[in-house]
């Protein structure tokens, strides 16, 4: 047996005992990391920038097809990722069928169908929220494109982000905005495939500067409320005003019932998109224990766990597994928590008591019982080594040519 090979397991051994001792059912946590499932972004592995540039990398995927093989290489080294998320049109394509069993060849799926009413000239003052009905009625129209989408793929997911909003007071009536959002989201509701559901994603500002007509997660909840029963709200970790406290939020949609889905990325100061858990790793530990609160007291959801980010300065896929590998901890540390402890510590007003039982959980090592869980799966005990080792990169760099050009790959 290789040094590391028998390194890692003498640490998930010992690991192991420590958490028995602690009175944890590791067989119980290791099935529930087995099962753990995040969806990846097709847009987070082609070329992006800045507002001011695109900064291509060499090897970057340059269409769809390069996506979804990228995004299998990140479900080959992790073994938890298997389905990608599309944009539309970003990822449109003549044969959806034919996509879906590319996909399949790859060991992917696919996953959300996410619409796009924010890029083209004709959404310049909004989509669902123009003044003209015809715009709404166009922005509608690919909302039964991207319908017709999931049922091709087998997609059960619409994800619905929307940029409308205005720049100045004044520039609208808000509340006729509000109505004609409630209308349009109701009729793309009955686009739906039967066994589908929508997501309605939130954003407090930009590319909107003055209002935002989705702007908070209880604007999402009344919209996905009035939309109705398969709607559900979505949480992007990056768009929360500075000091927001999102495990506050997700535990509200998680007794609500309405916590459909999010997307994983961090940010210091907006919607900076960075690597999950590289600006506040406590911060999706934390939302982490709010499900798992809501989970424990009956109160789950099939969420629908999802990357959203965008790659500049560091090697895409890498930065994606990294990701991964973030969210996993942030998981395995919540499913360590003394749940009893930690509610009898909240009865008698413990808050100190309350407080260690989430740290002794959160500074666990959990890496040796992640990298098992890894190997039981068929995957790498340390993807990114694993990856690297791969010369994936290196292949791809060479064979995609023209991936160095300045456009981004989703024009
Ligand atoms: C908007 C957003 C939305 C996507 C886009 C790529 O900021 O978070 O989820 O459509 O990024
Ligand atoms: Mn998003």
């Amino acid at each position: 047996m290789a040094q590391d090979e028998h390194m890692q397991k003498q640490q998930y051994q010992a690991l192991g005992a420590d958490l028995e001792h602690r009175g944890i059912d590791v067989a119980a946590v290791s099935e529930a990391l087995k099962a753990q499932r995040i969806e990846t972004p097709s847009w987070g592995y082609g070329n992006s920038g800045t507002r001011f540039g695109v900064f291509p990398q060499p090897g970057a995927a340059r269409d769809v097809h390069e996506r979804l093989a990228d995004a299998a290489q990140v479900h080959k080294a992790t073994g938890v990722c298997p389905s990608v998320a599309l944009h539309i049109p970003w990822d449109l394509v003549d044969d959806f069928a034919a996509l879906s069993q590319e996909a399949a060849g790859l060991g992917v799926e696919i996953g959300a169908i996410n619409p796009n009413v924010f890029q083209s000239e004709t959404y310049k003052f909004g989509s669902f929220g123009n003044r003209d009905a015809k715009v709404r009625q166009q922005a509608l129209d690919h909302m039964q494109q991207c319908a017709e989408i999931m049922g091709l793929t087998g997609s059960k997911i619409m994800s619905l982000w929307f940029a409308d909003g205005t720049n100045y007071a004044g520039q609208a009536d808000i509340r006729q905005r509000k109505q004609w959002f409630e209308e349009c989201l109701q009729a793309t509701h009955g686009m739906l495939p039967e066994d589908g559901r929508m997501l309605v994603e939130y954003k407090f500002f930009e590319p909107a500067f003055y209002h935002t007509d989705i702007g908070d997660w209880g604007m999402a909840l009344h919209f996905a409320r009035a939309a109705g029963p398969r709607a559900e709200v979505l949480v992007d970790l990056g768009h929360h005003a500075p000091g927001t406290n999102i495990e506050h939020i997700v535990a509200f949609l998680m007794d609500e019932g309405k916590l459909g889905g999010f997307h994983f990325n961090n940010r210091k100061y907006a919607d900076d998109d960075l690597t999950t858990g590289s600006v506040n790793p406590y911060e999706v530990f934390l939302i982490y224990c709010e499900i798992l609160n809501a989970e424990t007291a009956g109160k789950g959801a099939d969420i629908a766990y999802m990357i959203d980010q965008s790659h500049i300065v560091k090697p895409k896929i890498e930065a994606m597994i990294q990701s991964v590998l973030n969210i996993q901890r942030a998981y395995a540390r919540a499913l360590l928590v003394d749940r009893k402890a930690l509610a009898q510590a909240q009865a008698e007003g413990d808050t100190v008591g309350a407080e260690e039982a989430l740290k002794a959980a959160y500074e666990t090592d959990v890496r040796p019982l992640l990298a098992q869980v890894r190997l039981e799966l068929g995957a790498a005990a340390d993807p990114l080594a694993a990856f690297r080792a791969s010369g994936y990169l290196d292949r791809v760099a060479e064979e995609r040519v023209g991936a160095l050009e300045g456009a981004a790959s989703w024009g």
